[in-house]
């Protein structure tokens, strides 16, 4: 097979496309029944011994070799350093992208507020910071600086008042890269643990690892699967899937920005989606010449081909909405408008984690440094969910403040209710304040 047809051709004009596009987008995240039966295990085991389960896990696991509890954490002096070996170039990119990210999420803060009704009833709602969040980040391929940004400013803004990092560190290999960030982030507390140990000691807490009240961050099955059983007890931002990008262009745009923007997603994992719209057939065709020509170029050809040949696809489309109807369906994680107006096309666009406008947009820009969060929702959740942002790390109460006046109107109605589902004392408590 030559690169050329390494990547699937599809058009919306095939009697089969609506059958051939939900088989493209099928996605199976293995669910493996032993993985599962042994997360329990774990995290009844964090739950019932603390450190010293999380302790032994991690030795076991990550071939550590800790021998009490306190040696787990990674002090800020540790942390500190790591920003302060940073190479200048690094440490500036680092500064100039966790500062934008910083403006954007000040704009999401939600504010409390309350309105007074004729009677002097007051009614509002009062937003408040969660206490602690937790942050997982994973170790190995995907332990990237710029996610510990993207997760940890977002809880600053909103005022968290303790930010717990949980990092493996495999052989006691720390990552000075995600320490620096960490720093530079403001994370609070830092601990060398990974895995569905890191998880259950931050969902329970262990002598040494505060609870937190939310675990955000991505990791590998044992993460995903142990953040899912430890929903409940504290919250959870999403469960990630493998990263995607889809296309659309008009035919104007240098085909190798595409071809490069469709691998900038794929060289994330094999089962990364990327997939190109357009309704010019020879555009198609020029970017699969890219492709093929681009390819062997790639440090991560091998990660690349396999996403492209898995699940990548070029499919033609008869116009531009067209396109933007099979966007909605998709609803990708990221959604790239390479077109002559990104604006008009966007009005159409109902499903996308993220919209990267016009032929200057790289996506890549948004993960690194345009400001909006790159964690974002995938696996077509983009249907129901948001981007994380500083709305994750507050939360709302509800406010109620009733003037004498307000009783009596209000009690007379929660009065006849409460009798009609023969509650008395719900009944007798607002008359008691009937006047
Ligand atoms: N594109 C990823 C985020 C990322 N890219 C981190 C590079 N580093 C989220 O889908
Ligand atoms: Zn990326």
């Amino acid at each position: 097979m030559t690169m050329n047809q390494s990547i699937a051709r599809l058009n919306t004009s095939d009697a089969n496309f609506q059958t051939q596009l939900q088989q493209l987008l099928a996605f199976e995240e293995s669910s493996d029944h032993d993985i599962h039966q042994r997360v329990i295990d774990i995290i009844a085991n964090v739950r019932n011994n603390g450190d010293q389960a999380v302790l032994d896990y991690t030795n076991q696991f990550d071939q550590c070799s800790f021998t009490k509890p306190s040696e787990m954490e990674l002090s800020q002096a540790q942390l500190k350093a790591a920003w302060d070996s940073l190479p200048q170039d690094k440490a500036e990119a680092l500064e100039f992208a966790a500062n934008r990210v910083r403006v954007y999420a000040e704009k999401q803060k939600m504010q409390s507020w309350q309105y007074t009704e004729a009677d002097g009833t007051v009614l509002g709602q009062k937003v408040t910071p969660l206490d602690r969040a937790g942050l997982y980040v994973p170790g190995g391929k995907a332990a990237y600086p710029s996610s510990v940004l993207m997760n940890a400013i977002p809880a600053k803004v909103a005022g968290v008042r303790e930010l717990i990092m949980v990092v493996p560190t495999p052989h006691g290999h720390t990552n000075e890269l995600v320490l620096a960030a960490a720093y530079l982030a403001g994370v609070d507390r830092a601990f060398a643990i990974g895995g569905a140990q890191a998880v259950a000691a931050l969902a329970f807490g262990t002598e040494t690892i505060p609870a937190v009240e939310k675990i955000v961050g991505p990791g590998n099955i044992y993460v995903a699967t142990a953040k899912k059983l430890v929903f409940g007890q504290v919250g959870i931002d999403m469960i990630a899937g493998p990263s995607e990008i889809l296309i659309i262009c008009d035919g104007k745009t240098n085909p190798d920005w595409i071809a490069m923007d469709l691998f900038s997603q794929a060289e994330h994992d094999e089962d990364a989606q990327a997939i190109l719209l357009s309704d010019d057939a020879d555009f198609l065709e020029e970017v699969a010449n890219s492709i093929a020509r681009l390819l062997p170029e790639m440090e991560r050809a091998e990660i690349i081909k396999a996403s492209l040949s898995g699940r990548g696809a070029l499919i033609k489309v008869a116009s531009l909405e067209e396109a933007a109807a099979v966007a909605n369906t998709i609803a990708p994680e990221h959604l790239e408008l390479s077109v002559e107006d990104p604006e008009k096309l966007c009005t159409h666009i109902r499903n996308a984690g993220a919209i990267f406008m016009g032929r200057y947009t790289a996506e890549v820009l948004g993960d690194y440094c345009a400001g909006p969060n790159h964690v974002l929702p995938t696996s077509g959740t983009a249907r129901f969910s948001s981007p994380l942002g500083v709305y994750d790390f507050q939360k709302r109460s509800s406010l109620i403040f009733c003037s004498a006046e307000g009783a009596n109107t209000l009690g007379k109605t929660a009065s006849i209710l409460a009798r009609g589902e023969s509650l008395t004392a719900h009944a007798r408590s607002a008359e008691y304040r009937l006047k």
